[in-house]
């Protein structure tokens, strides 16, 4: 302060000298209006509104310094902001060294505003307070009056800060009068989307500065509208809680608040627990919500989880080894917490997080040795809270308990092994087969075909999938295909297990038509994709039905081929009856054990790494949005999947 005076005599008045000083001035000027958007983020009506708390955040700073309680905020019809505080009345005098008067001084040199502000807490100059010289750079034109002992002084700039009448007294006031009055009209040569402001984003932001700023009267209007509103919270952060929970309904009856300074660092907290379970917390500083948190709410949390533990084990309500969790003592708690900090640092991605690690222990003694107080003093609703917070832990425990049930279920981890399987007796994993049968008629025959002692069946209904619109995380949530991953016991994904398969021989079996190729490119994707280790250790086969069974007397021959069977036709001679299987449920139990699971007989394919790789490609293709190639595939590949030829 003693130095803004010496520089800022206001007796002795200097005669103007602009000219050199004013090149610069313009200069700089010149830079804001080239690039708006590097100073108030945009062009948009967002930095229009932006140009009004550049100016409204003086007359705040004001009011935290002390000298001022009111502000009024006016938008009139031809779009012109005015803004007046009842504070001292911007300093008129005449700086020795520049010549310039430092009301000039702050809008017409860049970064000049916050230098200028009050009190030891400036809001402006803070995440986006580029200063008043801003404002004026980008306006039509703005004048500036202040009212000081019994005098009113005025200027006004044009066109991007060109003085237009310079500094004057233009006449007497009334000698109680003071204060600074600035009005602008923002420049639609900048401003080309629009100069119209918003009622409800001005409305909103001057409702949560009055909340923000105890016992600071603003008044807005906003003539556009015929709008008039005013606020004054004597309670400040205190009525903001309580208008948070106005919808709400609050468990106790007072907020809690609590206030200080240290360090510099002036702290409120104002906190109410409604029965809800959703926390509101809501960080400031220097005005400025803090959405990405920081420091101060860092300092609250830790206060809160302390205080309400040390509370509960003092006064038996929980054990000595059990402890209350952050989650668990914000449950349904509305907060405000609230710093003004000399020289904030921000943070985070939208530099919106306070970095200043003293706050967190300022906040965490002011909020944490006055909630403790409360507390004592308040023992009825300490218990509340204390209750609230337990009844939290408990549901947390439950609710985590029940997700771990369905998580397992999901992950597949369930022990009991579905209804439908037919497992074998043998339970050494080495010699155990599993077929995997498409439909149930084939999962009969095969159930009685079969040797139970080491071979299980598992028939999968109809088709697995609507492999048409079925997308690849969709394998996942199909049942029939979750229900093979708890009989292989090996487990899934990174928690596999292949130590624990049961298995060592997994067949699939599946009609020699398209749909039974479909349902094999879908389970050898899914293999490929979850259960890798089963394919790449040679355990998966494809099980190899015959397409021709030819049979001439007593002679019964099976072909696997067209090719074979012309051989075998050709060969057996006349009078032979030929069947072409279309599905494996034509086949009788015998017949498929014969031909199919009899490793005497059988013929297997055992599925490489490069099958499944294929299948993972064309079943890509085939879920994929493009049309085109899916159709290719089916017409192309028509031998393929009536061959069955992997
Ligand atoms: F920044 C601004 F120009 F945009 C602006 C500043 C706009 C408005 C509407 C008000 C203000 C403002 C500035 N209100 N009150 C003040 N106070 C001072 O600039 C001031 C006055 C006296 C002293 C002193 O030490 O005597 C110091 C200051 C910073």
């Amino acid at each position: 302060m003693e130095e803004k005076h010496e520089i800022y005599d206001l007796e002795e008045k200097v005669e103007h000298s602009y000219e050199a000083d004013d090149i610069q001035v313009l200069e700089g000027l010149e830079a804001v209006r080239k690039r708006p958007g590097m100073y108030i983020g945009s062009t948009s009506q967002r930095g229009l509104h932006h140009l009004v708390w550049e100016i409204v955040d003086n007359s705040i700073d004001e009011a935290l310094a002390g000298y001022a309680d009111e502000i009024h905020i006016r938008v009139d019809k031809n779009h012109i902001v005015e803004v007046e505080d009842n504070g001292r009345g911007m300093p008129v005098g005449i700086n020795s060294k520049s010549g310039i008067s430092a009301v000039e001084t702050i809008f017409t040199i860049l970064h000049a505003g916050g230098k200028f502000g009050g009190g030891a807490y400036k809001v402006s100059g803070g995440l986006h307070g580029v200063g008043a010289s801003v404002v004026n750079a980008l306006s039509e034109w703005l004048s500036v009056s202040v009212f000081n002992e019994g005098k009113e002084y005025f200027v006004k700039f044009s066109h991007g800060g060109n003085i237009e009448e310079p500094l004057k007294v233009i006449g007497p006031c009334d000698p109680e009068k003071h204060g600074s009055l600035v009005r602008f009209k923002a420049d639609p040569e900048i401003f080309q989307e629009t100069c119209e402001y918003d009622f409800e984003v001005l409305n909103k932001r001057i409702r949560q500065l009055a909340f923000l700023n105890k016992g600071i009267h603003l008044i807005f209007e906003f003539e556009p509208e015929d709008k008039k509103v005013d606020y004054l919270y004597h309670g400040g952060i205190k009525e903001y809680v309580a208008y948070l929970n106005k919808s709400k309904q609050p468990i106790h009856e007072e907020i809690i608040y609590s206030e200080g300074e240290d360090e510099e660092v002036l702290c409120e907290v104002a906190m109410q627990y409604n029965d809800g379970y959703v926390p509101s917390i809501y960080s400031f500083c220097n005005n400025i919500n803090t959405g990405e948190g920081g420091t101060h709410e860092e300092g609250f949390r830790l206060a809160l989880t302390r205080v309400i533990n040390n509370y509960a084990k003092d006064n038996n309500l929980i054990k000595k080894d059990e402890s209350l969790s952050g989650d668990d003592v914000r449950e349904g708690l509305t907060a405000i917490i609230s710093v003004k900090h000399p020289d904030p640092q921000y943070e985070g991605q939208t530099k919106t997080k306070l970095g200043n690690s003293e706050v967190r222990k300022v906040v965490s003694s002011i909020f944490g040795e006055q909630l403790e107080r409360f507390f004592l003093e308040n023992p009825n609703t300490a218990k509340i809270i204390v209750d609230k917070a337990i009844l939290a832990g408990k549901a947390r425990l439950a609710a985590k308990k029940a997700r771990e049930l369905t998580r397992r279920k999901t992950a597949l981890e369930i022990t009991s092994l579905p209804g439908k399987l037919a497992d074998c007796s043998s339970k050494d994993a080495s010699e155990c087969e599993i077929y995997i049968v498409e439909g149930d008629s084939a999962g009969g025959s095969a159930k009685q075909g079969r040797n139970s002692r080491f071979q299980a069946i598992l028939p999968l209904r109809g088709k697995i999938l609507n492999v048409e619109k079925a997308r690849l995380h969709r394998i996942f949530e199909n049942n029939e295909i979750r229900s093979m991953i708890t009989p292989f016991g090996c487990g899934i994904g990174e928690e596999m297990d292949i130590s624990k398969l049961r298995y060592h021989k997994i067949m699939i079996m599946t009609d020699a038509d398209v749909d039974g190729a479909h349902i094999r490119t879908l389970m050898l994707t899914f293999f490929y994709r979850y259960l890798r280790p089963i394919i790449e250790g040679g355990y998966v086969y494809i099980a190899q039905p015959p397409l021709y069974k030819l049979q001439k007397g007593n002679r019964i021959e099976y072909a696997f081929k067209d090719e074979e069977m012309e051989a075998l036709k050709a060969e057996m001679g006349d009078k032979i009856s030929i069947q072409r299987y279309k599905g494996l449920g034509e086949m009788n139990p015998e017949q498929l054990w014969e031909t199919t699971m009899d490793p005497e007989n059988r013929t297997l394919i055992q599925v490489k790494i490069e099958d499944a790789m294929e299948a993972d490609q064309i079943f890509e293709m085939l879920m994929g949005d493009d049309v085109e190639p899916r159709k290719n595939f089916i017409t192309e590949n028509a031998v393929y999947v009536k061959n069955l030829d992997i």
